[in-house]
């Protein structure tokens, strides 16, 4: 198999405050698993994902921790990248919108783009709050959605119905400021990006892509449907990326003014890559301009459901308008809500578990399994302590864990803790690996297709041959009168002990680390391994002293899942 370059990039999150468990479900957990599981197959893979710091969150959040953007931002993004490590996420690089590289960037872009008659100065009408004494962009306003009534929508979108909003449009405006309802509606000149001229030519594009799994090619038809409308790409605000003009100066009018936090932050996924590019010593243009080789880049993006319009349609009007040779994205990976028990997490009414406290509690791969296993893919995937329970306590710790321990436990004490070599295979081996054979094949082939719960169900299902393999074999039973045959199980068994913690990388690397660490399989052993090659269970050297690995999972208690239950919150009673 010849060496694919993969790029991968995850949705950045926003700075504004650790993120909970469902949106990393959603866009950098699943961008992680496939991005190991690709490097596993040998790939070239870069993954860079980033911290989204501009826009109304960021200053609202810094405003009301009293404290500047920029320190808020600094500090923010620490702890962001520190619920990544917590995480085991593998990015290759964890940027920043608020770089250099992406100012030059976006407002490169916006050059290019008005240069292509793709962007206008237009006088339009703005929220004006004459208490506060100035413009209420996106969030700085509030007030009650024109489409579905929901009376907290935001100026920029409705939580509720996910349309996206323009703020003049809310009923009821009010400050999310100063909460005053003293509103007028004033004018002010804004930068439009002209997306109704690039209508034709995003079609085209969008029902080429038929590589995108379908609930991201759905949502981008259905905004093409309704018809793209020229939006504005510069909002009142002082934090983000200054309207520069080609001439280097402040463009007239705009000083007071920075481009929108959404024509800058997918922007940065380029921009990150030189982030990447200048800190390493690597070129970012062989991952992004086709002139340079980027051709055979495969670009995959992660998000969540409600950033998909972002990405097929905006984004993608900016690199096209652009008319440089930009990479685009080939497969566009969405993902429904991770739900709390049905209903939405939540800071304020304490409901849902971030991605700090979730580690205070257990290890990062306890988390991984569970939310990948229950991936919001056809639909939205409710957590509960009762499933998480179930699926740690069946699948990792009874399945994989007792395997484990089970076999490494027995060659320690029947077979001086050596890899036994006496005994041919014979039918039950057989029939072991050509099961092994087929599984790999087809664990490989969700991965491929980003089918992550069919992934983890196939993975959960090899582990569960191993065991029924055993009760086959019986080298237990066998161990009285035929030690021989007793070693063909034992060795049969441990070389899938490898294998298991092999295919489980992706999912729950760390402990997949400790089983191979154990068993002293050196790191270039560690590939995902090819269902053509002979021999696959009788690969590991006899001989090799083996060691049983520490518990690898604590089981979770009915007293633990009450206890958390009274603190994250549980069934809505
Ligand atoms: N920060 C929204 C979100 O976190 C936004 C994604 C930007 S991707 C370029 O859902
Ligand atoms: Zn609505």
């Amino acid at each position: 198999m010849s060496k694919r370059r993969i790029l991968i990039t995850s949705a950045l999150p926003y700075i504004n405050g650790i993120k909970h468990l469902g949106n990393l479900a959603g866009s950098m957990l699943p961008a992680d698993v496939y991005a190991r599981f690709q490097r596993l197959q040998g790939h070239d893979v870069l993954y860079i994902c980033a911290t989204d710091e501009h826009g109304t969150p960021a200053e609202l959040a810094a405003q009301a921790a009293g404290m500047s953007v920029r320190d808020y931002c600094d500090e923010q993004h620490q702890i962001q990248r520190a619920a990544g490590d917590g995480f085991s996420l593998s990015y290759d690089w964890f940027g920043r919108s608020s770089s250099d590289e992406n100012k030059i960037l976006t407002q490169g872009f916006a050059h290019a783009l008005e240069a292509n008659g793709l962007i206008e100065e237009r006088v339009s009408q703005q929220v004006y709050s004459v208490d506060d004494g100035r413009f209420l962009p996106d969030r700085y306003v509030e007030g009650t959605c024109p489409h579905c009534e929901y009376e907290k929508a935001r100026g920029d979108q409705c939580d509720n119905c996910g349309r996206l909003l323009d703020p003049v449009d809310l009923k009821h405006p009010y400050s999310a400021v100063s909460g005053s309802t003293n509103i007028e509606i004033r004018d002010t000149a804004h930068l439009f990006l002209l997306q109704s001229k690039m209508q034709d030519r995003i079609r085209e594009w969008v029902e080429a892509s038929t590589d995108w799994p379908q609930l991201a090619r759905s949502i981008a038809l259905k905004w093409l449907d309704e018809g793209l409308r020229d939006r504005a790409i510069t909002r009142d605000l002082k934090w983000g990326v200054p309207v520069i003009g080609p001439d280097g100066a402040v463009r007239p009018g705009f000083e007071d003014k920075v481009f929108y936090v959404w024509f800058d932050a997918p922007i940065e996924y380029i921009a990150a890559t030189e982030e990447w590019a200048s800190a390493t010593g690597n070129d970012a243009k062989v991952w992004w301009r086709t002139e340079h080789g980027a051709d055979d880049v495969e670009y995959v993006q992660f998000m969540g459901k409600d950033n998909v319009a972002f990405h097929t349609v905006s984004f993608p009007v900016t690199i096209f308008g652009s008319q440089q040779d930009w990479k685009t994205v080939d497969k566009l990976k969405a993902f429904n809500w991770v739900t709390w028990y049905g209903g939405k997490f939540s800071t304020s009414q304490q409901r849902g578990v971030f991605m700090d406290q979730a580690l205070d509690l257990l290890p990062a791969d306890y988390w991984r399994w569970y939310l990948m296993a229950n991936a919001p893919e056809g639909s939205d995937a409710a957590f509960t302590w009762e499933g998480f329970q179930a699926a740690i306590n069946s699948d990792l710790a009874n399945v994989l864990g007792n395997f484990v321990n089970r076999i490494t436990k027995y060659t320690v004490s029947k077979f001086d803790g050596a890899l036994p070599a006496a005994g041919t295979q014979g039918e039950d081996e057989a029939w072991m690996e050509s099961e092994l054979k087929a599984s790999l094949t087809r664990i490989a082939e969700h991965y491929e297709a980003m089918e992550f719960r069919k992934a983890a169900a196939e993975t959960r299902a090899l582990w569960a041959t191993g065991n029924e393999y055993l009760t086959r074999a019986e080298p237990w039973v066998k161990y009285k009168s035929d030690v021989d045959g007793a070693a063909v199980g034992v060795r049969t068994g441990l070389n899938l002990v490898a294998l298991f913690a092999i295919v489980a990388q992706p999912l729950i690397p760390n402990t997949a680390k400790t089983i191979l660490d154990t068993l002293g399989i050196p790191e270039g052993n560690r590939k995902w391994p090819s269902p053509e090659d002979a021999g696959l269970l009788d690969a590991l050297p006899h001989g090799m002293p083996i060691q049983a690995p520490p518990v690898l999972f604590q089981k979770i208690e009915d007293a633990m899942v009450e206890e958390w239950t009274e603190r994250f919150g549980g069934e809505v009673s």
